[in-house]
């Protein structure tokens, strides 16, 4: 088929000044679990839209015999499984696109997943194209994986899970809505909890209909359609609850009582 652009159809983008579709590749024990979710939701339009790929690889193609073994017990003892580093090694050496890709572990042991960590990765598959992430096994990955192919491991918090997969779908989920086009108006990113517009802190609370529910109001300046009055209050609300929920997100107080953070540190409109 020609290049002819059809009658309604979206122009296409010009091959020589688009970027090349970022992709992001996920190595993992649970295939199927992984694609599924990738294929759902906000990633999954992501991907349709051409914003994305995903490559999801199962570890076990990479199998030290024709039992499809992957994993092993601990030298030394201990109960659980340990993943083999050959698998691990010759999958990530395989599907990656350049030797100095990022490659993440999900491990407990990582550094804590963020706001901030969110946009560095962004950055990163952005600047590289691709973002290799492995998902570990609950018990652990023989460390000489980690030393010969991981460049970075990743917890998304201090409590245990059965396996890398869910983290590595969260750290996926972050970084995509933040690519460039992905979040559509309706989807309203540019206000969320954590992000520069809230201040690093929470979100405001939000309504839509009915307008009286069991006899609660929505709270009447969102009736008003006075678009400042709305926007102080949601500032101010946003603040309130940062302050009473995390408190270590919100600013220290100010010498001589406490002013509210619209009032600081906020562009002249
Ligand atoms: Cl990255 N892996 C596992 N197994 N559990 C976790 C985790 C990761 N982050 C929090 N809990």
């Amino acid at each position: 088929m020609c290049s002819g652009t059809e009658p309604g159809a979206e122009p296409a983008a010009t091959p020589e000044t688009a970027a090349p579709v970022p992709v992001i590749r996920v190595l993992t024990l649970f295939p199927d679990m992984v694609r599924a979710v990738l294929a759902t939701s906000i990633p999954g339009r992501a991907e349709r839209q051409g914003q994305v790929r995903y490559e999801v690889t199962d570890i076990r193609d990479f199998a030290v015999d024709k039992h499809g073994s992957v994993d092993d017990t601990a030298y030394g003892g201990g109960a659980g499984m340990i993943m083999m580093a050959p698998p691990v090694v010759e999958a990530v050496e395989k599907v990656r696109g350049r030797d100095d890709a990022t490659v993440i572990l999900t491990t407990p042991q990582g550094e804590t997943f963020s706001e901030e960590l969110t946009l560095e990765l962004l950055a990163d598959l952005q600047a590289k194209g691709e973002l290799v992430l492995v998902c570990g096994r609950y018990k652990g990955i023989d460390e000489r994986a980690r030393e010969l192919v991981v460049t970075r491991e990743v917890s998304i918090g201090d409590y245990v899970l059965s396996g890398g997969e869910l983290p590595a779908l969260v750290v996926v989920d972050a970084i995509v809505r933040r690519l460039p086009g992905v979040l559509h108006d309706e989807d309203s990113a540019a206000n969320d909890s954590f992000t520069a517009d809230r201040d690093g802190g929470l979100d405001c609370a939000w309504y839509t209909k009915p307008p009286v529910y069991r006899g609660l109001a929505v709270p009447e300046v969102l009736m008003s359609g006075h678009h400042a009055n709305i926007e102080k209050w949601r500032r101010l609300q946003a603040a309130e609850r940062t302050r009473q929920r995390r408190p270590e997100l919100a600013p220290p107080e100010p010498q001589g009582g406490r002013v509210p953070r619209q009032d600081r540190n906020r562009r002249q409109q």
